[in-house]
């Protein structure tokens, strides 16, 4: 795993050529990794405070905890390209608000679903995409870009290399990033999409969440090699390996497989290296508890995504010593953090989300019978 710092190695080069640049990051600039540090604290606060709002009573259904695997999340779409197709599970439900957010947090024609529309879904209410059908993930948009998610395991990767087909048959240069759990790799089916893929040089990048646990499973007893990304070299494809607590290591190893899928030369597994913090969804988590060595949980929840991108901020130099202490999120349980420990603008943010949620109305119980059949007409 590559944890070498961000210094741009740039080789010695002659004074009539272009500096060699190792690192997609190395030419971030100082305010998109501000941003990309804000877009963090953004997705760890959606998972804070839902598991508040349904402690507190106001929310009901299954939560699926992305905490401690955010850097993933920001990382894999920081670079895409707005008009670029993602495929999100269960584990990355901010992806669904934070695609394209990069265009602007208050950009309406930006090209990804807006904070309200998933705070609705995840409420269940009238306004959301699913319109209260489920509370989480079954979600998706065609003109937003992204694949419906589905809860068949690596399901999405073969919707993705058809949905990578079409676009290069009518000319597009989209890449299709679609988002497993390492659960998803011992899949026929990911192994059959991948294959397919591969044969006919498709776009499509197959992100690896692998935080060690599939359900009470862990990933010894899932995947034979050292790295889950070694499964590429059976497809002639490459398999990348990024430090998934590390944002910038993420947007590195995606941005590689980015390039090379956009410019021809087809697909690769970038296997996200993380830790679950919590069970499988919340219902589980008591029993996550006894089935993970505590010791395992302290050491996989040790480095957090936000404290390792505020420690990288620290060294470049593109934040002060006053902002150490500030915002201090990392290592807090839902119940331990508070506001003060977000930026305001995240806080704000997620405030008209939930409002809009909890404001809108459950669908009427007519409609539960539509939509079951195919009615007439598309969408
Ligand atoms: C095809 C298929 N088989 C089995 C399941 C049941 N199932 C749901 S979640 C899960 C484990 C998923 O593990 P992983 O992908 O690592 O996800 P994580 O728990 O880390 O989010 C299983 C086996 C399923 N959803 N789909
Ligand atoms: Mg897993």
């Amino acid at each position: 795993m590559s944890n070498k710092s961000a210094t741009a190695t740039a080789e010695k080069a002659e004074p009539d050529q272009q500096p060699v640049v190792s690192r997609p990051s190395d030419l971030l600039t100082k305010e998109e990794r501000f941003e990309m540090w804000m877009q963090l604290y953004l997705a760890r606060y959606f998972d804070v405070r839902l598991i508040k709002e349904k402690k507190r009573g106001r929310l009901r259904g299954t939560l699926y905890s992305s905490h401690n695997q955010e850097a993933i999340i920001v990382g894999s779409l920081f670079g895409l390209k707005p008009t670029d197709w993602i495929s999100p599970i269960h584990r990355d439900m901010p992806a669904f608000f934070m695609k394209d957010i990069r265009s602007g947090w208050e950009n309406n024609d930006r090209i990804g679903m807006s904070v309200e529309e998933v705070c609705a879904q995840v409420w269940g209410k009238v306004d959301s995409p699913g319109r209260a059908r489920d509370n989480w993930s079954h979600i998706g948009s065609r003109s937003k870009r992204i694949i419906h998610s589905t809860s068949m395991l690596a399901g999405t990767i073969p919707v993705a290399a058809g949905v990578a087909y079409a676009d290069r048959l009518n000319g597009g240069d989209s890449v299709v990033i679609t988002y497993n759990g390492e659960g998803s790799t011992a899949q026929g089916i990911f192994h059959e999409a991948i294959n397919y893929a591969a044969v006919h040089k498709l776009p499509v990048v197959t992100i690896v969440e692998n935080n060690q646990w599939a359900y009470g499973t862990p990933v010894e007893l899932e995947c034979p090699t050292p790295d889950v990304a070694d499964r590429a070299k059976g497809f002639g494809i490459p398999g990348l390996v990024a430090d998934g607590q590390d944002v910038f290591d993420v947007y590195d190893k995606v941005m590689q497989a980015v390039n090379h899928a956009r410019s021809g030369s087809g697909p690769s597994i970038v296997e996200c290296k993380t830790f679950r913090a919590y069970g499988h969804g919340d219902h589980d988590d008591d029993r996550a508890a006894r089935y993970r060595p505590e010791d395992e949980v302290v050491q996989g929840r040790g480095r957090d995504p936000i404290a390792v991108c505020r420690q990288r901020l620290l060294e470049l130099g593109d934040i002060g010593s006053d902002f150490a202490e500030k915002w201090v999120a990392e290592g807090k349980s839902a119940s331990e953090a508070t506001n003060e420990d977000f930026p305001e603008k995240v806080v704000e943010y997620l405030n008209k989300g939930i409002d809009f949620a909890v404001a809108s109305a459950l669908p009427p119980a007519e409609e539960g019978g539509m939509w079951v059949f195919y009615e007439g007409g598309s969408k």
